[in-house]
């Protein structure tokens, strides 16, 4: 057993690694469950060379299995929206040619007509019970370890492709920068589709030695009660997830309420990111629990680059400084390398932790660097050593409740409408969700369409966060002289700045 998350595990021995509704698992529960998948997922093979393996696993035991089991047979997981479509998952087994699919019994239901159709061998985690013994792969930290899906400024998402090394220079970064350890307990309601939850709360957690809580989803009466009882040291989650926090707060009887916040205020760490965290939140939680939140900026393709001080300055607004092993630098529009504060520039980032390729797509990734440092499209300026985000370089990327989404993916479904003609999708200011998604249609002649038809009929093809929360129909796009849709007008069509 050749990496490093499993020989730490052989080291955290009987320790509870995972604690969930079922009951709790040991890091040795995990490392033998991880096994029998492994060589299950092997069958007459001596090693997956990097075969994709598709997850579609809610977490909890199954999950790290799963997780594990693949990479300990020498595959490449690329784990699925546990509440997306049909034709979303179809995207991502065809585009990543997943060659097997792990999933539970309850959800092989939904999944396997799907494998059937497109050929992926389905593997059901509770269907392995025994197995013979026999060596598994020896994998090295230079081979591809995961595919996650992110949106961007194409139209379907793409996969960016990390490797073990990327994935343990992710993971000892925050472990450093964070002072994680094996006392630490945390709770994992994020999904486990995205770096935020499977990096920097599952992986720095189960690297540590530390207990992790597993939910289904973010219910804030349950989660609240755990917190009440101080079962956390160690608690990170996106901007939305603070604000529903709040709400269940400020509804909460006062009794009730001094109790959860003062559980909040005894944690050792509270993280916010995937998202920019806006100064009212930062104060209002400041006010309800004492704890001053870390704010950090981090992206799929890169890991975490920023983060506010853990023992120093957490500055609301701010986004800190580069962590640890991450070098992170400023260009401007004329590709000047920026030298000065108050001078605004794209952030680029560079080291260990940052990806190597998107899936299959090499032109995007030799356009996605440059001269060996990717460009993550956000603007950044530096007040006082500390870097803010000021933006985004594409008015086409929308990050609504921690979820990155392309407006341009939106657009081509709903030109698939029936009496839909043109769109134009954007990201519209929201308290809860940051931005919400907005589209303007033009409709057929005669047509008519409200709101509600057009998220139900949204809801067969997307997931629930990419669907248009607001609709204004119009007679004509608002577009340049070059007969190109100009968003800043979409904009203003919605009285958005
Ligand atoms: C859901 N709803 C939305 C919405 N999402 N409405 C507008 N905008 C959205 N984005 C609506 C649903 O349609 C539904 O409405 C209702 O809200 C409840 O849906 P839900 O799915 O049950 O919501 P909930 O579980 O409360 O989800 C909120 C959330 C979730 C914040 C927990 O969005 C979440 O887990 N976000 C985190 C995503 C994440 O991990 N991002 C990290 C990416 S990595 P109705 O009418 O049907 O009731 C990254 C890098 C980095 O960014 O730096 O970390
Ligand atoms: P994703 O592609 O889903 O990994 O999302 C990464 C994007 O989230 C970044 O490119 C930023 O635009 C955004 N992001 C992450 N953290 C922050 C933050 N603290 N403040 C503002 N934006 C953030």
């Amino acid at each position: 057993m050749n990496l490093p998350l499993m020989t730490r595990a052989v080291s955290h021995g009987d320790a509870v690694a995972l604690r969930a509704e079922t009951g709790t698992h040991s890091y040795r529960d995990l490392l033998e469950r991880s096994r029998v998948l492994a060589i299950a997922l092997l069958g007459d093979r001596d090693d997956l060379r990097e075969a994709r393996v598709a997850l579609l696993v809610p977490p909890g035991l199954e999950y790290v299995a799963a997780q594990w089991g693949t990479w300990r047979a020498g595959g490449v997981t690329t784990p699925l929206c546990l509440s997306a479509t049909e034709p979303e998952w179809e995207y991502s087994l065809t585009d990543s040619d997943a060659e097997i699919v792990i999933t539970t019994t309850e959800l092989a239901a939904r999944i396997g007509p799907l494998c059937q159709r497109l050929g992926p061998r389905m593997l059901v985690v509770s269907d392995v019970t025994t197995v013979a013994p026999r060596e598994l792969p020896d994998v090295t930290p230079d081979r591809r370890a995961m595919i996650l899906y992110t949106s961007g400024t194409t139209s379907k998402p793409k996969g960016v492709v990390t490797t073990h090394a990327n994935i343990q220079a992710q993971i000892e970064s925050l472990v450093a920068a964070w002072e994680w350890s094996a006392t630490d307990r945390i709770p994992l309601f994020l999904p486990l589709h995205h770096i935020h939850g499977i990096i920097n709360v599952l992986s720095c957690g189960l690297w540590s030695g530390a207990q992790i809580e597993t939910f289904s989803k973010f219910d804030a009466p349950t989660l609240l009660d755990r917190v009440r009882a101080d079962a956390y040291s160690v608690f990170m989650a996106v901007p939305t997830i603070y604000v529903k926090l709040i709400q269940a707060l400020q509804s909460a009887s006062s009794s009730d309420r001094d109790a959860y916040c003062t559980g909040f205020g005894r944690m050792r760490l509270m993280v916010s990111g995937s998202a920019a965290l806006p100064g009212s939140v930062h104060e209002e939680w400041f006010q309800l629990t004492g704890q001053k939140l870390l704010e950090r900026y981090g992206m799929t393709e890169i890991g975490m680059a920023l983060s506010n001080a853990y023992r120093g300055e957490r500055r609301p607004g701010a986004v800190g400084v580069p962590l640890p092993g991450v070098e992170v630098r400023l260009k401007s529009e004329s590709s000047q390398l920026i030298r000065s504060e108050n001078e605004p520039g794209e952030i680029q980032v560079r080291g260990p932790s940052v990806f190597g390729e998107y899936w299959n797509r090499p032109e995007i990734t030799v356009e996605s660097f440059d001269d060996g440092w990717f460009r993550t499209g956000d603007m950044a300026v530096i007040e006082d050593g500390y870097y803010h985000i000021m933006g985004r370089l594409s008015v086409d990327i929308i990050k609504s409740g921690g979820y990155k989404l392309s407006a341009l993916e939106i657009e081509a479904t709903l030109l698939e409408h029936p009496v839909i003609c043109e769109c134009a999708v954007i990201g519209i200011p929201d308290d809860t969700w940051g931005e919400a998604v907005a589209a303007a249609v033009v409709l057929k002649d005669g047509a008519s369409l409200d709101i509600d038809s057009l998220r139900a009929w949204c809801r067969e093809r997307q997931s629930t966060y990419k669907i248009p929360k607001q609709l204004l129909v119009v007679d004509a796009l608002p577009r340049n002289a070059m007969g190109k849709v100009t968003k800043p007008a979409v904009r203003q069509l919605f009285g958005s700045p």
